[in-house]
């Protein structure tokens, strides 16, 4: 009841508030979003504003000019490009008498059709329902008053000791939506305790896991089948990926590897969306390295990247060692390359994941920066092990060292991990001090 979805194939109209550069591609974007939504756009209508009204988002002249629109053509739904508060979606409802959806709406709606897995599903349907509950405590008053109540402000509900059939019918349905919300908290807590007790198991085994993120239709998925010759699911279509895909991933030098596909991102990707794929989007935040990928040919590529690190940073994955692949090298006049900074270290990668081209030169850009990741550590060595002694020195590995009373030495060292772990082959584990 809630969750009132539009039926694929609605027709819709769309309405794009013009604001900054780029306008054609974010229009592009919407109408990309709308089809990908299983909509049909019919039309789309631009206002010039710089600041949004606070009933209507837009102007009243903007209204009249939807409203004919809508008299004059079949259309089921009007959907904003822009967020619209709660009592803005009520009043453009009521003035054009037809459904008005937002920008995360929009979104929501395109995951709910996205959803396969049982925890994709059950995320979906948690950022829907918080979505809808916002809606249902500030819409209170304008139900209240076309129920024929007094028609007091927003927010006066509660508190007021209205009684009558607005105000229970309220409650029944905040109760409804909160009993909804905690069942499937709860249901999501169980199968997001295996999805860590899976990647604990990774973490134990000393696997690297790399993660694909990056703006939607960037490519992921073309890239992950490239690289692991897997068969995931690819599509001209936002989000055609919404649930996480983990594969084996052979490395030159550094060896297997898992790496996982995920959902992509979006401008103002919607809150309630990201706090309800938390856990699928750790995948991101706990890998050991983030291939962010870009679609290079975009017209909106700078401001793509920019979107897609506002995100790694609001799921804690700002501090996750990233490796730019600019894919989609085809479409451009561009070949295969590395790109290094002034000290030497991968920054980019520019390949065609379409076609494979510079997939060799990513896999070793991605073992280089994987093997890079360098661990400071005290251990004690004893003295039948001076061989691993030796060999800490001969890497240069060793910042101090001092003897012990027992006659072995506490060493203090910087060495790249996965070194550290082939010389002391778990010798001289339970000792390191960290
Ligand atoms: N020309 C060209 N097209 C590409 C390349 N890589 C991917 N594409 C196309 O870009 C579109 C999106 O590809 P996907 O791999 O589904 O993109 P994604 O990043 O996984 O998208 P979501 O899962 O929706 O976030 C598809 O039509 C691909 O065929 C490339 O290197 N060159
Ligand atoms: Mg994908």
């Amino acid at each position: 009841m809630f969750l009132d979805r539009p039926k694929s194939g609605s027709k819709a109209l769309l309405v794009h508030i013009q604001k900054h550069n780029s306008e054609l591609a974010t229009i592009v974007e919407l109408k990309e979003l709308v089809r990908s939504a299983g909509l049909v756009p019919v039309g789309c209508l631009s206002s010039n504003r710089r600041y949004p009204h606070p009933g209507t988002f837009i102007g009243g002249g903007k209204v009249d000019e939807i409203a004919a629109f809508l008299a004059d053509q079949a259309c089921d739904l009007v959907i904003f490009g822009d967020d619209l508060s709660p009592t803005q979606e009520r009043n453009l409802e009521q003035a054009l008498d037809k459904r008005v959806l937002g920008r995360t709406g929009l979104i929501l709606e395109i995951f709910a059709r996205r959803a396969r897995t049982h925890e994709g599903k059950l995320q979906v349907e948690l950022a829907q329902l918080d979505h809808a509950s916002s809606r249902l405590v500030r819409g209170w008053s304008h139900l209240d008053r076309q129920r024929g109540g007094s028609g007091r402000g927003a927010g006066a509900g509660a508190s007021s000791g209205l009684g009558g059939a607005g105000e229970t019918q309220l409650e029944s349905d905040q109760r409804m939506v909160s009993d909804r919300i905690k069942r499937i908290n709860g249901r999501l807590a169980k199968v997001q305790s295996q999805r860590e007790h899976n990647r604990r198991g990774r973490t134990r085994s000393d696997v690297k896991t790399i993660s694909l993120a990056g703006y939607t239709n960037a490519g992921k998925s073309t890239l992950f089948n490239q690289l692991c010759a897997a068969d995931v699911l690819v599509e001209n279509q936002l989000f055609a990926t919404l649930d996480p895909t983990l594969r084996k991933l052979e490395l030159p030098v550094v060896g297997n590897a898992v790496l996982a596909d995920t959902v992509g991102f979006i401008r103002q990707l919607p809150h309630s969306l990201v706090d309800a794929f938390r856990a699928t989007l750790e995948e991101v935040s706990q890998a050991d390295l983030i291939l962010h990928v870009v679609d290079a040919a975009s017209p909106l590529r700078g401001e793509q990247i920019s979107e897609v690190n506002v995100v790694l940073e609001e799921i804690g994955a700002e501090a996750t060692p990233q490796l730019m692949v600019y894919n989609k090298v085809d479409l451009l006049e561009e070949e295969p390359r590395i790109d290094r900074n002034a000290q030497g270290v991968v920054t980019k990668v520019w390949v065609s994941s379409i076609d494979g081209a510079g997939k060799a030169l990513l896999l070793e850009a991605i073992a280089e920066r994987i093997g890079e990741a360098v661990i400071e550590t005290n251990v004690k060595v004893r003295p039948q092990d001076g061989r691993i002694r030796a060999q800490f020195f001969e890497l240069g590995a060793v910042v101090a060292e001092r003897p012990c009373e027992d006659g072995s030495v506490e060493m203090h060292l910087r060495i790249q991990e996965s070194s550290f772990r082939k010389i002391t082959q778990n010798k001289l584990a339970g000792q390191s001090v960290p």
